[in-house]
């Protein structure tokens, strides 16, 4: 073995021991996927999401996030729980998308990548340092993990392991050190080979709910549920409630459905699940405060804000005939602050007509 392949495969040791899956290691500098990125933003994909206007040259050079910064280690955390696309399909009660379920993973990760980083200058018999990111920094992660080559950007826009698949979360360890990595060749995502990529494969297209993904490998985020229940503040058209009927937080479906998907395995982070797949609605329509913070404190679905979750319940609620809905309204609607975007909610339920055949 030479002393390239021994500091590659000591590093892999040291991200398994923290129960992440190593993708590889990439040389930083100027990202070759930027361009893809800018397009993105200048056809208004990102709907609501300014803040993704913020640090453009970071995001080109990710070189600039700290001192010296040389190499990447991405790191990836499998979140799967068991969740098939035909069960989910099928559900009365909606449910929260599978990440969201876990302890918040910036944190988890940030952790664990800190642990991987102090170890690591006993790797290379000098001290390394560096910087630990998972979706906090402005970093193109995906294009990241991809040209690690251990996979692919699939048609739903997701980083996919041909043989773990898609269900991970990804980090990166940013270092002082140039790794002379073994540079895996990428995959070449549209042909579908052993290595991974779609080749015909449309499921994710087809079964997209909105159409998010009628493009293939460019997500219409102004059709996408995930940015309408996580991202986006303030009320939600009703073309999109019906969809509110499978999941109140997030969404899986383009996963769910992916060949690379099938034999998924469950994450190995039980310990860290903190929230039920199937929502208990009308507690979280009308839960105070403390609520909020007992059931959901900690947990990725704070991105949504506490009203921007009684939104999304208040939905489901309406979507699924709620027995409790007009219950909720009331004990809603008789607290003192109510928020704008809640009593818009509200609003629109009483005048609403919303098409219900999913
Ligand atoms: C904004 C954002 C969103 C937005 C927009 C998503 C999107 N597709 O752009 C919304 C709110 C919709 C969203 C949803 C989800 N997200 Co999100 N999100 C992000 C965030 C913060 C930025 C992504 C971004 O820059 N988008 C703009 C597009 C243009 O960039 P991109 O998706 O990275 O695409 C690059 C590559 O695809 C490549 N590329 C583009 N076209 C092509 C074509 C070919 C042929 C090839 C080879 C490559 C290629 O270039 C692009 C630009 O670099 C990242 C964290 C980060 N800093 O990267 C997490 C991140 C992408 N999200 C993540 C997750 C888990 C999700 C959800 C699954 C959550 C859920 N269950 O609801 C969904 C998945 C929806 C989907 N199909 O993307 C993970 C994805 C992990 C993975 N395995 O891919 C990330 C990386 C966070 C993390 N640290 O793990 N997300």
């Amino acid at each position: 073995m030479s002393k390239d392949e021994f500091i590659r495969s000591e590093i892999e040791r040291i991200v398994r021991q923290e129960q992440l899956e190593c993708f590889g290691i990439v040389r930083l500098g100027e990202d070759p996927d930027f361009p893809r990125f800018q397009e993105w933003m200048d056809q208004n994909l990102f709907a609501g999401m300014s803040f993704l206007k913020n640090h453009q040259a970071l995001r080109k050079d990710p070189r600039g996030l700290g001192e010296n910064l040389k190499t990447a280690i991405i790191v990836g955390m499998n979140y799967y729980q068991g969740d098939r696309a035909q069960g989910v399909l099928k559900l009365q009660s909606p449910i929260i998308a599978q990440y969201a379920r876990l302890k918040d993973y910036h944190g988890v990760i940030k952790k664990k990548g800190e642990r991987i980083l102090a170890a690591l200058s006993d790797v290379f018999e000098k001290p390394v340092t560096g910087r630990v990111t998972s979706d906090s920094a402005p970093i193109l992660e995906r294009s990241h993990a991809a040209r690690s080559g251990s996979g692919f950007i699939g048609k739903n826009t997701c980083f996919i392991h041909p043989k773990t698949g898609s269900f991970f979360l990804l980090g990166e360890i940013l270092i002082d050190i140039d790794v002379p990595s073994i540079v895996k060749p990428a995959v070449n995502a549209s042909e579908r080979t052993e290595a991974g990529g779609c080749g015909t494969c449309r499921r994710c297209q087809v079964n997209c709910p909105t159409g998010a993904l009628d493009k293939a490998w460019k997500l219409d985020a102004n059709k996408c549920l995930s940015y309408w229940s996580i991202e986006h503040r303030g009320l939600i058209p009703i073309e999109y409630w019906k969809w509110f009927k499978i999941y109140l937080f997030g969404c899986d479906i383009c996963q769910l459905v992916c060949p690379y998907n099938r034999g998924s395995e469950f994450t190995p982070h039980k310990e860290i699940i903190k929230v039920d797949a199937v929502a208990d609605l009308y507690r979280i329509a009308v839960m105070d405060q403390k609520d909020y913070e007992l059931m959901f404190g900690g947990t990725p679905l704070t991105r949504a804000k506490k009203e921007g979750l009684i939104r999304n319940a208040l939905i489901s609620m309406s979507v699924t005939n709620h027995p409790r809905l007009q219950d909720a309204i009331a004990q809603i609607s008789a607290s003192q602050t109510l928020d704008q975007t809640v009593a818009g909610t509200i609003a629109q339920i009483r005048s609403r007509t919303v098409d219900q055949s999913v």
